[in-house]
């Protein structure tokens, strides 16, 4: 398709960039990193989102040499940051079925001299439904060197607590669409659960998608670690990103 062949082109005429969301933490409100996403301005039709793009380049490989863009560029932004915020960095499960991404984690940590530990890669719950020997081991390496490993969208997979006896996941993020629902008490309910699972696990749990000083409240009450989402701020360019960390500190 015409998409297909443009995202070829992109990631050499330089049309991709990264944003970042600022996360929380839930009781403190104090600024702990920033989610790096995904954004390409196409010349001719203008920004197009991750959500119509990465099943793209996943489908033709392109994710391979977008990830390791993404990751490269993400460490060496959060290496100008003070060195209590961190940046995750998602990852597809075509990125990690390839022998590559340890190198490139490596690459990308080395050539912005940032400290493994502030590095986070999230990972969605269709990556360990196809999950390899290979790529279990490889995330456990890149976890013994340091790097956080996040379940993201926790709760929409269709067996999401058989993931959580394979891996060691330092953080579970809780899908957005719990959150937006959290007014319902059964809806609060399945978060306090998750919370306490992760709780006794050893993960964080940070709340995605909060909207509402009412949801904040919630999740408050549901004792989630940290908090994300269009209250506390929007996906924004990396100059802007770091006008938040001059305002927050
Ligand atoms: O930023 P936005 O809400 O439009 O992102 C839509 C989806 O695209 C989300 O599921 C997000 O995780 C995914 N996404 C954004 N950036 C990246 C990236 O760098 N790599 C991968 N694999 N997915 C991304
Ligand atoms: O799948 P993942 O969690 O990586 O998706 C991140 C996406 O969620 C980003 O594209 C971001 O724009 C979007 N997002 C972040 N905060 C909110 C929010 O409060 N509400 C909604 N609807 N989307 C959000
Ligand atoms: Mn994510
Ligand atoms: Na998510």
């Amino acid at each position: 398709s015409g998409l297909e062949r443009d995202l070829r082109a992109a990631l050499r005429t330089g049309a991709f960039s990264l944003h970042y969301q600022p996360v929380f933490g839930a009781e403190d409100a104090v600024l702990r990193g920033f989610e790096a996403l995904l954004r390409w301005q196409h010349p001719g039709l203008g920004p197009i989102s991750p959500a119509e793009f990465i099943p793209i380049a996943e489908e033709n490989g392109q994710i391979v040499p977008l990830g390791e863009w993404a990751l490269r560029e993400a460490c060496r932004e959060a290496s100008r940051w003070p060195d209590d915020l961190r940046v995750s960095v998602n990852v597809s499960a075509v990125q990690l079925r390839q022998p590559g991404l340890e190198q490139a984690v490596l690459g990308a940590l080395a050539a912005a001299s940032l400290a493994a530990t502030r590095l986070e890669l999230e990972i969605t719950e269709s990556v360990l439904i196809r999950d390899s020997e290979a790529s279990m081991a490889c995330l456990h390496r890149l976890r013994a060197l340091g790097v956080r490993i996040a379940l993201d969208d926790f709760g929409t997979g269709y067996s999401s607590l058989s993931y959580l006896r394979r891996f060691p996941f330092d953080r579970i993020k809780i899908d957005r669409s719990f959150i937006r629902d959290i007014a319902d008490p059964d809806t609060a309910a399945i978060v306090r659960a998750i919370v306490g699972i992760g709780t006794r696990l050893g993960a964080a749990v940070t709340a995605e998608g909060v909207e509402t000083a009412d949801q904040l409240r919630q999740v408050r009450d549901q004792n989630c670690t940290e908090v994300q989402g269009f209250l506390f701020g929007r996906p924004v360019p990396a100059e802007e990103a770091a006008r938040i960390i001059e305002g927050s500190a």
